[in-house]
């Protein structure tokens, strides 16, 4: 009976299915003391598959997501994991096996399954009017109750759990919708929005009680994978970069996305709340932006700052040409683009704000889609050991985008930090006045904490260390809820 996972490094040491939930209460502060004044929760998730490979083997992208979340309350902690109870999770726990195959190929699945909606809700979670949103951008977004993490169902706004007569249309949407901290917006976009590789994009704004405002459709150079996109106070702009996708090579039961660095970036800009002929596309030199800090405009110039690698960062993801992997090109940046909607340039500029390695950022939200100073990365400080060579970042980083100054928290030689997310000290305090808060992961140990820094003194180590009793395997995307905005009812 094949209900053992392969021993490989997908399913393995740090990364071995935990596929645990539950709740532990009063988590064990071992140094420092959680700040009295926090009131609210972070939410993470990340995959953790549920049940071996239908394949026999898979990619990390592909796991189930399993969403966390840490209750913070007059200087204690209490823990949350659930299963994100996605369609392909329900179908699969009924079997008692996997059904579905390999990554975004639904030619791989058991037929039964066809046409079935084949999301994992792995990679994001995002509270907006009421509900916490878990997404995969091959899906619509599922709904969970942010105080119980219950799956309430796949959600296609309006207040819908239907796609009858829905206004949002998409078979997808991102993993990283914006919110506007102004007016609540959420803007969101789903590509391959017709369908496995096809070039549509759908793109939406929903106001601060979830009601779609505004829908606009239009089509990419070329069909790719889209994970993030940059919304600034008057313009929205999509990144197009050569992670390629297409319906043949999925059709022969390959990998869907292959990258292709003959290809350009494109960047498509238009007005915040545009139609589809009204996108501009600019062009650059090929490269790999998987997440944007943030982006701003101003005077009619549009700037925007991403983590951007030479080449192709992910390894399951064949080169075109039949080229090896190349590590060399592998490694993020922080840099900025500008793209100038005055003139009728074709191209866009590029520089580079630090020389610091970086990536999975976070800012303070208030500053989102505006001018802003500070962001919190990984980084990768050369200078520190690592063990653990698989292991790309080793640092908590803080980044003041103005001056290019960099302070690093490193933990030691075995701790794998995960994305950080920021917790603000109030609406009337200075940009980055607040904590910034990290899970890590001891990779000998394998054990996991949660550690909170003064946001703007993270060389000076954490103010508390907050220990969990069970491994968790490292997630992916999160954030911050005030528990005073928790209260509000859908
Ligand atoms: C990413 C992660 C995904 C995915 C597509 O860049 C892109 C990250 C965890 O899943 O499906
Ligand atoms: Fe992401």
């Amino acid at each position: 009976m094949h209900n053992t996972f392969p021993d490989t490094p997908v399913y393995t040491g740090y990364n071995a299915p935990g596929r645990f939930e539950g709740e532990i209460h009063d988590l064990e502060v071992v140094s420092g003391e959680v700040p009295k004044e926090l009131a609210g929760t972070f939410f993470r998730v990340g995959p953790d598959p549920a049940y071996p490979p239908k394949l026999g083997s898979d990619i990390h992208f592909n796991g189930d997501g399993i969403v966390t979340a840490f209750t913070f309350k007059n200087g204690h902690v209490d823990f949350k994991a659930r299963y994100a109870e996605t369609d392909k999770f329900k179908l699969e726990r009924a079997a008692r096996k996997a059904l579905f195959g390999a990554y975004r190929n639904p030619f791989t699945d058991v037929p039964e399954v066809a046409g079935q909606i084949r999301g994992t809700a792995n990679t994001n979670v995002v509270y907006h009017h009421g509900r916490l949103l878990a997404f995969k951008e091959d899906s619509p977004p599922l709904a969970m109750d942010p105080h119980t993490l219950r799956t309430q169902g796949y959600y296609w706004f309006d207040g819908q759990f239907s796609s009858e007569n829905a206004k949002f249309k998409s078979q997808t949407y991102t993993a990283h919708p914006k919110i506007d901290p102004k007016s609540g917006e959420l803007f969101g976009f789903g590509y391959a929005a017709k369908g496995v590789a096809t070039k549509d994009i759908a793109y939406y704004v929903a106001d601060k009680e979830g009601r779609i405002t505004h829908e606009a459709w239009f089509e990419a150079p070329y069909s790719a994978m889209v994970h993030d996109f940059v919304v600034t106070e008057n313009y929205v702009a999509f990144p197009i970069t050569p992670i390629t996708s297409s319906l043949e090579r999925a059709q022969r039961g390959e990998s869907v996305f292959m990258w292709d660095s003959a290809l350009p970036v494109y960047v498509g800009v238009m007005p915040r709340y545009g139609r589809g002929d009204q996108i501009r596309w600019f062009r650059g030199p090929t490269c790999f932006e998987a997440h944007f800090v943030n982006g701003f405009d101003k005077d009619g110039k549009v700037y925007i700052d991403g983590a951007q690698a030479q080449g192709n960062v992910f390894p399951f993801f064949p080169d075109v040409t039949g080229a090896p992997f190349n590590p060399k090109v592998v490694l993020p940046y922080l840099s900025r683009w500008t793209l100038d909607m005055n003139g009728d340039g074709e191209t866009f500029g590029n520089e580079r704000l630090s020389d610091s390695v970086v990536e999975f950022p976070c800012i303070d939200p208030r500053y989102a889609m505006r001018k802003y100073r500070h962001a919190w990365l990984l980084a990768q400080d050369p200078d520190r050991p690592f063990i653990h060579q698989k292991m790309v970042f080793n640092s908590l980083a803080h980044v003041d985008v103005v001056s290019g100054k960099t302070r690093t928290y490193f933990a030691g030689p075995n701790e794998g930090p995960q994305e950080p997310f920021f917790i603000g000290k109030g609406p009337d305090a200075a940009e980055g006045e607040g904590w910034v808060g990290a899970l890590f992961c001891n990779l000998e140990k394998l054990t996991t904490d949660l550690r909170l820094f003064d946001a703007l003194n993270v060389d000076a180590g954490p103010v508390c260390v907050i220990k969990l009793p069970v491994r968790l395997r490292p997630g992916l995307h999160g954030g911050w809820v005030h528990e005073k905005d928790l209260a509000h009812k859908p």
